[in-house]
């Protein structure tokens, strides 16, 4: 049975009927990077508060909100849909806090597939990307899901748990529209569409994109996939394939849906989507695809997308890909290599030069310094081994990677701070530390992965 014969339907009946046919565009990379804007168009009646952090916020100043939608998941780490950033190279990110440039080095990363998904073979990667900025935004650290979704999540309507979706692009119109649409080539179409009556053609209902371009919120309801790929499992998800396979959950745009039913528009990829679970918020997906009518492109005379009633988001299920971001994460507890203080990709410098091209220059001026959170901004000031303090710990791990270090030694004694000579200060990195490596090491990292609460 094809869409047309449902048309008369609610559309929460029509999904309820498994009607696989009815949404047969999906989205691909290559749309995204055409429109390369990011547009979530918070729909239905209220766009009221939609532009400000929610009464009950999952994460609002850890979104950017100008360019590339992105989440900012804690200690500099970045989560985003690789799509956006095309040869896998990081870009800078415009948060409330300020533009972060990526770090440079290796410090980003394609997140892997699952080789085996249900006897499915997958890409490799998938289009989730990770990577660090050189900045820090003091917000609560945001919780990964780790716990699939099922069907028994479902309620009796069907539906799944609410989520708030957040994005960074256009706005919609202001008024509802409706189209009217030629839909007798069927469920692969393609359709005509007019914003005029047509006697004897299907209508839809939807709203325009429109400036201005800026952060907003929206929520809807996971749906089952089930009623919109076809198929009875057990579980919420589906493979989108976005250029690279994703695991993706989705919502689908309904006129009766939440207070602020919302739906990607084209590029709202990287968002975030949010879900609670036993009352605390978790990070369940980052946006991917939306799904559209056939011909749904030209309803808008040539790909000013509209949001209409019967489209869907998907987002990859993070629950999916919780394990490999976090072993990466573990992986990677310092912000470049050992001794790079100012962040540039390379240790470098003799302590003359300004401290942004100029390791020893930068540990100088840090040096001594105590820090109330042993983050990125603490390692640009020589914390090394982020236990709270630039001091010798730290410049023995310089010393060790950056022989010419010792040079400055003198220079950091005529600090104002309890001072061994130089000749003392010598035999505590030649000896002393050496033996109290392991043991600092161990309780940095403990520290470290203390302050790191990416998983339960
Ligand atoms: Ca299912
Ligand atoms: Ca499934
Ligand atoms: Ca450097
Ligand atoms: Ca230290």
């Amino acid at each position: 049975m094809d869409f047309l014969s449902h048309e008369s339907m609610s559309m929460i009946a029509f999904f309820h009927k498994r009607a696989s046919h009815m949404i047969s565009v999906v989205v691909t990379v290559f749309f995204f990077m055409q429109l390369s804007t990011v547009a979530l168009a918070v729909a239905v009646e209220d766009m009221t508060g939609t532009k400000t952090a929610p009464s009950d916020d999952p994460g609002w100043a850890a979104v950017t909100n100008s360019g590339k939608s992105a989440i900012y998941l804690g200690d500099s780490w970045v989560l985003s849909a690789l799509h956006l950033f095309p040869g896998a190279e990081p870009k800078s990110l415009v948060f409330d806090a300020g533009t972060f440039q990526p770090i440079a080095g290796n410090t980003s990363f394609i997140i892997p597939n699952p080789s085996n998904w249900g006897g499915q073979s997958l890409s490799a990667e998938t289009d989730l990307f990770l990577f660090r900025v050189n900045g820090f935004i003091d917000v609560p650290a945001i919780t990964i899901a780790s716990t699939p979704l099922t069907e028994a999540d479902l309620d009796g309507n069907n539906e799944g748990p609410e989520v708030v979706m957040m994005g960074n692009g256009w706005s919609r119109e202001a008024s509802l529209r409706t189209w009217w649409v030629d839909t007798s080539a069927g469920s692969e179409g393609p359709w005509e569409w007019s914003e005029s009556y047509v006697a004897g053609w299907q209508t839809k209902e939807g709203y325009k994109r429109e400036s201005p371009y800026g952060r907003r919120w929206g929520t809807n309801r996971i749906a089952d996939e089930d009623s919109v790929f076809g198929g009875n499992d057990n579980d919420l998800n589906h493979v989108i394939k976005v250029g690279r396979d994703v695991v993706s959950l989705i919502t689908v745009f309904n006129k009766n849906g939440t207070q602020h039913e919302a739906q990607g528009l084209g590029s709202d990829s990287g968002g975030p989507v949010f879900s609670k679970r036993d009352g605390q918020w978790e990070l369940r997906g980052i946006m991917n695809a939306v799904l559209i009518y056939p011909s749904q492109w030209d309803a808008d005379h040539g790909g000013f997308m509209s949001a209409m009633y019967g489209n869907a988001t998907t987002f990859a299920d993070l629950s999916v890909y919780h394990d490999a971001i976090q072993a990466i994460i573990d992986a990677h507890p310092n912000y470049s290599i050992i001794g790079d203080i100012n962040l540039d990709g390379l240790v470098s410098g003799d302590g003359t030069g300004p401290v942004e091209s100029d390791d020893l220059s930068a540990f100088i001026a840090g040096w001594r310094h105590e820090h109330p959170l042993a983050n990125i901004e603490a390692w640009k000031q020589g914390d090394l081994n982020l236990d709270g303090i630039t001091d010798l710990y730290d410049f023995a791990l310089l010393r060790d990677v950056y022989p010419s270090a010792g040079a400055i030694a003198g220079r950091l004694n005529s600090s104002a701070v309890p001072e061994p000579s130089s000749a003392i200060l010598t035999i505590c990195i030649g000896t002393v530390l050496a033996g109290l490596w392991h043991q600092w090491k161990k309780r940095s990292l403990g520290s470290m992965i203390g302050r790191r609460p990416f998983s339960p």
